[in-house]
């Protein structure tokens, strides 16, 4: 449906997308009549003097007809056709709608006594209660929708949308707009408003996708906030329900929408439009002003006092600037290593892009390792052949955004090279030779030190020194037997050197 087509009943998929029931399956009645009254009555038309009275003033008090004990309630109901709360026939809607009051359906009042007056509207379009008991009353407006699909709003004595009131919907034979009124010997007034505005919202994530299970959005005017549920059906939309009616229905004004985005989600932008059906075919924007946290339009900018404001709401990934983590799970010692195996650990909440092993010895990288990572905690090992020597490992983690971690740093050393065996000079050590004993006696020598020797599979640990040495073998004496025996001396790295020899 577009704007200046005929309005017609809107099918309920469309309802959903915040587009209302006009307020009245009749909205068209002939009341320019009543309008010039009205307007005669207070002057507004008064030939190009717009200026002079935009807005509607309390009705003049009637003169008194002297009972103290009765007083009258005349009560002037419009529809907000140009949405600003006001009654005001010179504003025109951006569908060229102007406010018009409305007589379609009785006024009703329950006196201080629970009298029940019953009035339709009077030639001039106002609904007169006259000698009513003076007293608390109750005023009734019907809504022309049932389930009710509108609001009414106390406008009496407004100057701006903010003065407006919503007033409460209860059921006195049939929906009622529902008013508290006191009424005394001087006579009242009430101007009551009527609109069905929509406020909605879609939802979207920066691809375009809408947004399902958002639970903290709210939608807001005349100073209430309304808490908003998704649309069975449209994922992504949202709009704030009503207990027993369909949705809520706002006051002109200020149309507001609040929402906290999901963990790990931001607010990328807000727009608003409106339209027939704002949601799909957001075709009319509106100016979107952000404020106190919440996001508003103004109604006035709505083409049809029931059509909705939606707000196009893109969220994106709140982007990712913690660091990932990394740790050495292995080497845990400082060595020495035959060579090095690195193992590196790393975590990121968001994901991981790669994990760096790199060796230095001092200040020169002379080994760099790493491994492409995937997913929130990752593994890279690498094994590494060096000289021998001192080095450091420096090891750390990148995520996707880019972070860093921490980088840490080990130290280790690098042992590759066998340990030496040499055999004894002197007879109050070795007795024989060319690998034949009666008695033996090996000097040990390794740069990274000596660990242990085995004969024959029998362990003597050694002191770890670079120098060491094993002394009067002989047969019964460290595993040694009578005959061939092997020797084999372990280096801490593990290195080992074999000496073969007999033994008589
Ligand atoms: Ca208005
Ligand atoms: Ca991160
Ligand atoms: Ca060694
Ligand atoms: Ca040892």
């Amino acid at each position: 449906m577009n704007i200046g087509e005929p309005l017609t009943v809107c099918p309920q998929a469309v309802h959903k997308f915040g587009v209302g029931d006009p307020p009245s399956s009749n909205l068209e009645p002939n009341l320019g009549n009543n309008d010039m009254r009205l307007a005669h009555r207070y002057g507004w038309a008064a030939a190009g003097a717009v200026t002079l009275a935009m807005i509607a003033a309390p009705l003049p008090a009637l003169a008194e007809d002297g009972d103290p004990t009765t007083g009258d309630l005349t009560v002037t109901r419009f529809d907000d056709r140009y949405a600003d709360g006001l009654f005001d026939t010179t504003r025109t809607s951006p569908s060229g709608d102007v406010d018009r009051l409305n007589t379609d359906l009785a006024a009703q009042l329950v006196d201080v006594n629970g009298t029940r007056h019953y009035k339709s509207a009077d030639a001039d379009g106002l609904y007169r209660f006259t000698d009513v008991p003076v007293g608390a009353a109750t005023l009734y407006l019907g809504h022309p929708n049932y389930p009710a699909n509108e609001v009414f709003f106390d406008a009496t004595g407004a100057t701006s949308a903010a003065d407006i009131t919503r007033m409460a919907t209860t059921e006195y034979y049939g929906a009622q707009g529902t008013l508290d009124v006191v009424i005394d010997a001087d006579g009242e007034q009430r101007l009551i408003g009527m609109t069905a505005l929509g406020v909605a919202a879609k939802v979207s994530s920066t691809d375009g996708a809408p947004v399902s299970g958002i639970t903290s959005i709210e939608f807001g005017s005349g100073g209430e906030w309304f808490v908003g549920s998704e649309y069975a059906g449209l994922p992504g939309g949202y709009e704030a329900q009503a207990p027993g009616y369909r949705v809520i229905r706002h006051l002109p004004g200020d149309l507001g929408m609040r929402i906290t985005a999901p963990a790990g989600y931001r607010v990328a932008s807000v727009t608003a439009a409106t339209g027939s059906a704002p949601i799909s075919y957001p075709d009319i924007p509106m100016t979107v002003v952000e404020r106190d946290g919440a996001y508003w339009v103004d109604s006035a900018a709505v083409p049809q006092y029931f059509f909705s404001a939606a707000f196009l709401v893109t969220l994106e990934e709140v982007p990712d600037t913690t660091r990932p983590t990394a740790s050495l799970v292995s080497p845990t010692t400082e060595g020495p290593f035959r060579s090095l195996s690195v193992q590196v650990d790393a975590t990121d909440e968001k994901g991981l892009k790669r994990i760096v092993a790199n060796i230095y010895k001092g200040t020169t990288l002379v080994k760099s390792t790493q491994s492409a990572a995937t997913g929130t905690s990752a593994t890279h090992r690498a094994t590494v052949s060096l000289p021998d020597g001192a080095y450091t490992v420096k090891y750390n983690s990148q995520d996707l955004a880019g972070n860093i971690s921490q980088t840490g740093t080990f130290a280790v050393t690098v042992d590759g090279t066998a340990p030496t065996a040499t055999v004894k000079d002197g007879s109050a050590y070795t007795v024989g030779g060319d690998g034949v004993y009666d008695l033996v006696s090996v000097k040990l020598y390794d740069a990274q030190k000596i660990d242990k020797v085995t004969i024959n599979g029998t362990v003597k640990d050694l002191t770890n020194n670079a120098w060491s040495d094993v002394n009067f073998i002989k047969p019964g004496t460290f595993g040694a037997v009578k005959g061939e025996n092997t020797l084999v001396v372990h280096d801490v790295a593990g290195n080992t050197r074999t000496l073969v020899f007999v033994l008589n």
